[in-house]
């Protein structure tokens, strides 16, 4: 690809700073565990990493509540050990994107704090969105809302007024029809991709602009308008903000990149893909998809006539910041009664009612891993996924920091099961998260199990997932050349693909051995039986 399109079908592997490694020993990590693991990355094979916030936060919401958008948390370090991270990251080719969240702020930010001492009424409260409630009294929320973390997406003030938040209270949504919103946003990105960032990765891309004409609608009454003409979802009005983004993107060589999060219906997906916007998309299809052929075919075909329409290209996604780690949602045996079934709903964490057979989702996570790096497009991996990690479930209720466990009650365990400290060692103290044993104590608990999982025992190992990964990067990089996909006609429950050049891909979900396509066996993603692919398998083949 040109230098430009770099992007077009990177391996782009996602860093929750916090928990990627401790540098210093407070038990945080920090980024200059980053540059002292860039080795790890290079070893692994990815193109670009892409950075979860890392501002300073109060971390009301995984340091996705930001108090201001160009510096470094101190925790975690500052802007000159980000030039050095960026710095030791490019000097092996690997690109950087960092994540913003324009949506909202955090309640600390400056016009946050300036809105709340200028009053009802003021310019400064009119960046962000306020209104006097309903009801006598107006002690009703304005609308009938919710967060996405639960409960009402507003909060009153000791003075009277609401004021608007889709996530936590302490992430207070911006007004963007504020041009000085917007030219923030633009001075944000310019600081950014001055300090030479490749990228973006725009935080609840669907979101920012809202239609809050008076009176506002109530859910049900949302649920019903067409395209494009939701109160504060997916407005078509959105595009216009990255309009303006792009123009600023394409003044630097080569232009940055940008990929939206916007959980949105596939069909308009494209809207933010196309090069005139952000330029790439999430395709979360696969967090939901069970696993099974015809839901992965289907979701497939519609992903690619979809990117090709947009003048974009796929992204695949397996696991996030934000869902159960896919090993343990494909282990998922008894939810519902229902074998097989992914009962996944996003942030849901472990139901406890549910059984999880860990070695059939381990398979199953593995014959995934190589169909979707066999995709053509670009995919987007999680730290920690190389090693096979599941999601952890012994977390106590009094370690937990996620806003979904405590906003619904503990009804939804929250995000934290994924964002654990990684095992870079089998030393219990903090498997190699922190430089030694006296370090403070990872900010959330590391299982026992971690041990056998870490990256020096699986270093080296022939079976591991490390291992795996390992390859299936080097040999994609080497047999990627253009962006078709053709299918092979196949039995039912098999799915078999071949790429330009003669790289064949085939999945077995079903439940009986199939046999391996002729040419050269590159990679599987588990033992053959009897030279034949078994069941949850995958395998590539150089086609003879
Ligand atoms: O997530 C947006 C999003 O839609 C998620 O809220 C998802 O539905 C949720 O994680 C399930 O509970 C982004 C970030 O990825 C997430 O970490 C942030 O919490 C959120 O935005 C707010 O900034």
């Amino acid at each position: 690809a040109a230098a430009a399109d770099w992007w077009r079908d990177a391996v782009v592997y996602q860093v929750y700073p916090r928990s990627f490694a401790d540098s210093d020993g407070d038990g945080i990590g920090d980024l200059d565990g980053v540059r002292e693991h860039v080795d790890h990355l290079v070893a692994l094979g990815v193109d670009a990493v892409w950075l979860s916030p890392f501002y300073p936060s109060a971390l009301a919401d995984g340091g996705y509540d930001i108090d201001d958008h160009r510096d470094v948390a101190p925790e975690l370090g500052d802007l000159a050990a980000f030039d050095a991270m960026v710095a030791a990251l490019h000097a092996h080719q690997i690109k950087v994107i960092v994540d913003i969240v324009p949506n909202h702020t955090s309640d600390r930010h400056r016009w946050f704090q300036a809105a709340l001492a200028a009053g009802p009424g003021s310019d400064e409260r009119d960046r962000y969105v306020f209104r006097s409630g309903r009801g006598p009294g107006g002690d009703q929320p304005p609308s009938d809302w919710e967060s996405d973390f639960g409960g009402p997406a507003w909060t009153r003030l000791p003075d009277g007024w609401w004021y608007l938040h889709l996530f936590a209270p302490e992430q207070p949504d911006l007004n963007w029809d504020r041009r000085d919103v917007r030219d923030d946003f633009l001075a944000t990105l310019a600081f950014w991709a001055d300090r030479g960032v490749d990228g973006f990765r725009v935080d609840v891309a669907n979101l920012l602009v809202k239609d809050l004409t008076e009176p506002l609608p109530d859910l049900a009454a949302l649920a019903t308008v067409a395209d494009g003409n939701h109160a504060y979802s997916d407005r078509d009005a959105v595009q216009e903000v990255y309009a303006e983004w792009r123009t600023l993107f394409d003044r630097y060589d080569p232009p940055r990149m940008a990929v939206a999060e916007a959980w949105v219906p596939a069909h308009r997906r494209a809207r933010y893909a196309r090069p005139e916007s952000l330029g790439q998309a999430f395709n979360f299809d696969l967090l939901s998809a069970p696993w099974d052929a015809p839901t992965w075919r289907r979701v497939i075909t519609e992903n690619l006539d979809l990117s090709a329409e947009s003048g974009s290209t796929s992204t695949w996604v397996l696991s996030n910041h934000d869902v159960i780690r896919h090993p343990t949602r494909y282990g998922i045996t008894a939810a519902a009664g229902q074998p097989n079934a992914i009962g996944y709903i996003p942030g849901f964490g472990v139901d406890p009612d549910i059984t999880v057979d860990e070695a059939l989702g381990a398979r199953r996570a593995r014959a995934a891993t190589l169909l979707m790096l066999a995709l053509p497009g670009s995919a987007y991996l999680y730290q920690g996924e190389e090693l096979g990690l599941f999601e952890v479930a012994e977390i106590d209720a009094g370690q937990r920091q996620d806003p979904t466990f405590f906003r619904t009650g503990g009804t939804r365990l929250g995000r934290d099961g994924c964002r654990v400290p990684l095992p870079w060692t089998s030393e219990p103290s903090s498997y190699g998260f922190s430089p030694d044993p006296a370090s403070a104590p990872p900010h959330l608990p590391q299982p026992a199990w971690f041990a056998d999982l870490s990256v020096a025992r699986e270093n080296g190992d022939d079976a591991s997932s490390l291992t795996l990964y390992r390859r299936a990067l080097r040999l994609r990089r080497e047999l990627t050349s253009g962006e078709g996909l053709t299918w092979v006609p196949s039995e039912p429950g098999v799915l078999h693909v071949v790429r330009a050049g003669g790289w064949h891909c085939l999945t077995n979900f079903g439940p009986d051995p199939v046999p391996v396509p002729p040419g050269e066996l590159l990679l599987a993603s588990g033992p053959l039986v009897d030279g034949s692919v078994p069941t949850d398998t995958t395998v590539w083949v150089r086609g003879a």
